[in-house]
């Protein structure tokens, strides 16, 4: 999962408003320098042809989402995280992207709805147990994760099939945030 905790505190809002809030390419404007970063780091998290048509945001200072290319595939990527030790950048499905919305306002994703990730990049999690965690101590040591894909919003029965540890085998698939409302699947793909 992408470690977004820490602009968690800027974001509530998020659910209540549309990630499309602002086009700064409307009008075919040119792409600034840390715009091209932006987008180039997001698309790295999705094979080249699904990145190519994804939707990129950014995430603000403000803790707002910035729609930085309008894409027209149905994807939305985001660029690494720069708060978190590794590249995380991440693409998302509308489902997936409803998900980490509710779970960015602490609300229940809605249970069945189903929605799928890439994370080609890798990533990098606080805990492995707590959705909320915002930085590893003790018991909660931060993870690394290759390059994986994730399935979120799946019925509880289908993440009861797979590991369920607070300190897992990262190389195997298994289940992120286990027995919470964000449980979600982490499958590596290298
Ligand atoms: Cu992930």
């Amino acid at each position: 999962m992408y470690q977004l905790n820490k602009i968690v505190s800027g974001m509530m809002g998020i659910a209540a408003m549309s990630v499309l809030t602002t086009n700064a390419y409307a009008a075919g404007a040119k792409a600034s320098v840390s715009d091209k970063k932006m987008i180039a780091s997001a698309m790295s998290a999705a094979p080249a042809k699904v990145a190519k048509g994804a939707t990129i945001v950014a995430m603000e200072a403000d803790g707002k989402m910035r729609t930085v290319r309008q894409g027209t595939n149905g994807f939305t990527c985001m660029p690494d995280n720069p708060a978190t030790p590794g590249p995380d950048p991440m693409c998302m499905d509308k489902n997936a992207l409803e998900w980490v919305h509710a779970w960015i306002a602490h609300t229940n994703p809605t249970p069945g709805k189903v929605g799928f990730m890439y994370m080609l990049a890798g990533g990098t999690d606080a805990s492995n147990t707590d959705p909320f965690a915002t930085k590893p101590d003790a018991k909660n040591h931060w993870i690394k994760t290759g390059p994986h894909v994730m399935i979120v919003g799946a019925d509880a029965s289908f993440y009861d099939t797979y590991p369920k540890s607070a300190d897992p085998d990262v190389s195997l698939p298994f289940v992120m945030f286990p027995d919470t409302p964000y449980q979600h699947l982490m499958a590596p793909v290298k």
